[in-house]
């Protein structure tokens, strides 16, 4: 493993946020330690924190932090700040909490503007708390004003979306945007020392209540961030929030859509490309990442496993000048290659393909993963090689 990245996985707080600073500046050398660190990511609890400005977002993340460390439990604090609003202030009082937190070592702190970054939340955001996922913080915190996108933006990127209102919003609860009540897994009144958290929790459950009653509602939580009280009771609330997983299921049956033919799902795209390195420039400029990156020898290609959504892109080069690939470039150039569906049951597919004449390239056989798989010649599928692959057992 690359130095840099082994002393991140060793704990070593200097590293890390040198590693911070080069990912938020785009740096090829921390861009390739957070690479290296990719397979380390997955357990850390991302927490998203939302509202509007001045509601305690941050003094409220800072006694979230001091309850987490009661816990003997790790935390990074992400603060995006919106370009909108340079004028330092918020950055400022960021500046004292860490300070507070100075000495620390269980406590990484981070502030940054966005700097009209389309998309708000901006990449280095996401590849920032990848970062300390993978340096393996227990809890990452992510603090964003609600601004409109942004909120929406936070969710994609939080396990737990936890929405600040406080007093003195009045109508406003009735006027929060219908996607930010669909974010929410918590919503927190704070400032609930001052007159009026009695209403706007009432106006709160009143909305709550219009909502569908066949799921559990979002979690109420008050607070007083200035005093830390209720800080316990968010991250109790954070750790009873619905998983990611259960959160999906809920979301589409909310939506009422429709999620395609029953259990057939993209598993990824192939794409042939002459060069890894320079199709890898494009893509993670977009912000994907790749999650894997291996030579199979077999095929004879170099492959990058991008993951995006629930699916995923492959990239495809040629190891040697007689791989398929190496062919499909000659002959089509760079481009899709393959189109790979999981199927529930691979048998009965290529029983019913195979009654319909269409023409499948081999005998399903196990796969890496163990997985059967099948390929189906492109005459057969409108023009697009198509790999079908067993979905496993869950
Ligand atoms: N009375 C009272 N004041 C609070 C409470 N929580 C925060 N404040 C005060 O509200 C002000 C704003 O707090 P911040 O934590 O900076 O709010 P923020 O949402 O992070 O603000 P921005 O990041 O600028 O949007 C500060 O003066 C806090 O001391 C609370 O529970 N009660
Ligand atoms: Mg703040």
């Amino acid at each position: 493993m690359n130095p840099w990245a082994a002393k991140i996985r060793e704990g070593d707080a200097r590293a890390l946020a040198r590693a911070a600073t080069g990912v938020e500046n785009r740096d090829p050398l921390a861009l390739e330690v957070l690479r290296e660190l990719a397979p380390f990511t997955g357990s850390a609890r991302i927490i998203g924190i939302t509202g509007p400005p001045g509601a305690g977002k941050s003094t409220l993340v800072d006694a979230l932090a001091a309850a987490i460390r009661r816990q003997g439990k790790t935390v990074a604090i992400v603060a995006v700040d919106p370009s909108s609003r340079v004028s330092g202030g918020s950055i400022l009082g960021d500046r004292i909490r860490m300070q507070r937190h100075h000495g620390d070592p269980g406590v990484f702190i981070r502030s940054m503007a966005t700097r009209g970054a389309v998309g708000g939340l901006a990449r280095a955001t996401e590849d920032l708390v990848r970062l300390m996922d993978a340096a393996g913080k227990d809890f990452v915190v992510i603090e964003t004003v609600g601004t409109g996108q942004d909120e929406v933006e936070i969710a994609g990127l939080a396990q737990v979306t936890v929405v600040v209102l406080v007093p003195g919003m009045g109508d406003d609860v009735q006027a929060l945007k219908a996607g930010i009540m669909e974010i929410a897994d918590i919503f927190v009144v704070n400032k609930a020392d001052q007159p009026g958290a009695d209403r706007v929790e009432r106006e709160l459950r009143a909305m709550l209540s219009l909502g569908d009653s066949d799921r559990p509602g979002p979690a109420i939580v008050r607070t007083v961030a200035t005093e830390g009280t209720g800080a316990e009771e968010l991250l109790e609330a954070v750790e009873h929030a619905p998983k990611p997983t259960e959160k999906q299921g809920r979301r589409t049956r909310r939506d009422g859509g429709c999620p395609g033919p029953p259990h057939i799902r993209i598993d990824h795209l192939g794409i042939a490309v002459k060069s890894l390195q320079e199709a890898l420039g494009f893509y993670e400029s977009l912000g994907l990442q790749a999650a894997s990156r291996e030579s199979v020898a077999a095929e004879k290609v170099l492959v990058a496993m991008l993951p995006a959504g629930e699916s995923r892109l492959e990239l495809l080069e040629p190891s040697a000048p007689d791989s398929p690939i190496a062919k499909f470039l000659e002959k089509r150039g760079p481009g899709l290659h393959h189109v790979a569906l999981r199927v529930p049951d691979l048998n009965a597919a290529v029983e019913r393909l195979r009654a319909s004449g269409a023409r499948l390239l081999n005998e399903p056989r196990p796969g890496a993963g163990g997985h059967l798989y099948v390929f189906i010649h492109p005459a057969s599928t409108g023009g697009v090689l198509m790999e079908l692959i067993q979905e496993s057992e869950t």
